[in-house]
């Protein structure tokens, strides 16, 4: 096994990268680092501090690159089949967008405005703060839910016709919406909330999201 991801399995980002290789259908070993507490040697290959990093002992030193964008581009280029970006130029850079919507917006409402609050504080043995996951879902979530209302519409998958990046990278964000006990209203959001169960079904996804659920239980329960 020639592949090493660095992070913590309920990471978004960590996510991405191992549906991508379960997807490839690649062995990789998942070694766990705390981000919030690292080790000098996981800040000597992450210099930004996050999760997730990836080694590839195939190759000679350096052979390790952070952030999940890179990791999965470049097992994308390493790995050919099945292709997990569109081949189009336009359609290739629209994949690429919707993986920074889901990285940059997403992440951030999601993850601070519910995640944290729900399940990363109880992880550190403190209270939710439950006006804050309020605003997030009254006022923050609407917006970024209508757009992808919107895009998604009556297609199967954002881009093209086929799973790609781009249904990677927001499906992984809502598995910790799903996380923080929350689901996408099917009243206001139907397309969004049938894409997101569809994406979520897929075995990748599945396989991930149960063996996820068990931390996660104890972290809901915890106080
Ligand atoms: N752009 C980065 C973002 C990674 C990221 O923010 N990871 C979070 C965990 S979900 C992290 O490591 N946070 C630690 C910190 O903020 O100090 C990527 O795509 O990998």
């Amino acid at each position: 096994m020639s592949l090493i991801i660095y992070g913590g399995s309920v990471s978004p980002f960590v996510r991405k990268v191992r549906v991508v290789l379960i997807e490839k259908g690649i062995d990789y070993r998942l070694d766990p680092v705390n981000p919030f507490a690292p080790q000098p040697e996981f800040l000597a290959i992450s210099p930004l501090k996050r999760i997730p990093v990836l080694r590839d002992t195939d190759l000679p030193e350096p052979n390790t690159l952070p952030d999940s964008s890179v990791i999965c581009d470049y097992l994308e280029h390493k790995y050919l089949e099945p292709a997990l970006y569109p081949k189009a130029a336009f359609a290739r850079a629209r994949a690429l967008w919707f993986e920074e919507y889901a990285d940059s917006a997403v992440a951030e409402t999601i993850g601070r405005g519910l995640f944290f609050e729900r399940i990363v504080k109880r992880m550190l043995r403190q209270e939710p703060d439950e006006a804050v996951c309020t605003k997030t879902l009254t006022q923050k979530i609407p917006p970024l839910f209508d757009y992808l209302e919107r895009e998604i519409g009556t297609r199967e998958f954002l881009v093209e016709d086929r799973f790609s990046i781009a249904d990677i990278s927001v499906g992984s964000m809502f598995v910790n919406f799903l996380h923080a006990g929350e689901v996408p209203s099917k009243a206001r959001w139907p397309q969004l909330s049938a894409y997101v169960a569809r994406i979520h079904a897929r075995p990748s996804f599945a396989g991930l999201i149960a063996e996820e659920n068990g931390l996660i239980a104890h972290f809901r329960t915890a106080s």
